[in-house]
């Protein structure tokens, strides 16, 4: 049986890396094959342009030449981890995905939806995540995290948008969940990471059809 495809997405620190890593783990016991990976990045050749989109020699080239290489990145994401991964019956858990560009490069780059479709499909084609988590908590709660995990590190491209830009990106989320409620699930990831993930299990047990997957419980768990 093909793999599962599971996002997660959200504004800086909300928690997605820490989120998705504890669901590898617990999917991993359950005795299901499992990768985990994240955009920009993922293959070796997303990896270098990971490097230039972060660094942001990339930015003063404008929103469209951004969402053309994040765009770039994940067709060989796609092409080369994701796919092959999900064809041998293996989930993948990937941190950020299509609707990081909707919301970054559309929602609060202003780029034309029609664009974002195009590259799309493109890029993904047919491959649409079977669940996305959209992990919320407010811009200074991401924040103060992001800035305590980053110590003396200076900020990234895009770590160093303003407050505003950070509230802007959390609304944004919040509508893409609205819009499309059978993927996206929004989680209040304030709540301590046990509780967070907890609450993720139990909709990945819900969701996922368990009665096909063995190592999950079957049906759902309230
Ligand atoms: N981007 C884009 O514009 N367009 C695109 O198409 C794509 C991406 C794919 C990638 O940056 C940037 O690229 C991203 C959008 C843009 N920009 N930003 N910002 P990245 O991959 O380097 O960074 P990120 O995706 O934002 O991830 P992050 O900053 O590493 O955050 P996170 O993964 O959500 O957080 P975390 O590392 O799991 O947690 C942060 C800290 O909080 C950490 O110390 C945890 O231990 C702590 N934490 C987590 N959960 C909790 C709870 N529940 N309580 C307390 N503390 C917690």
């Amino acid at each position: 049986m093909r793999g599962r495809f599971i996002t997660f997405e959200g504004g800086e620190g909300t928690g997605k890396s820490t989120h998705s890593t504890l669901l590898a783990e617990r999917l991993t016991a359950a005795g299901i094959g499992v990768i985990r990976t994240r955009e920009p990045g993922g293959s070796p050749g997303a990896e270098v342009i990971r490097h230039v989109l972060l660094s942001g020699v990339a930015e003063p080239l404008g929103v469209e030449a951004e969402a053309l290489l994040f765009a770039a990145a994940r067709g060989d994401h796609v092409r080369n981890t994701i796919e092959p991964a999900l064809v041998e019956g293996v989930w993948v858990i990937c941190d950020r995905f299509i609707d990081s560009t909707r919301v970054y490069q559309g929602a609060l780059g202003h780029l034309d939806p029609r664009f974002i479709r195009a590259l799309e499909r493109v890029t993904v084609g047919e491959l649409k995540p079977d669940l996305t988590f959209i992990l919320d908590v407010p811009a200074e709660v991401g924040l103060a995290r992001a800035k305590k995990r980053r110590g003396e590190r200076v900020a990234d491209r895009f770590e160093a948008e303003s407050r505003a830009f950070h509230e802007a990106l959390r609304d944004a989320y919040r509508r893409l969940a609205a819009e499309e409620p059978e993927r996206c699930v929004a989680i209040d990831a304030t709540q301590s990471k046990p509780e967070v993930a907890e609450r993720i299990w139990k909709v990945v047990v819900e969701r996922l059809d368990s009665a096909q997957v063995p190592g999950l419980p079957a049906g759902a768990v309230s």
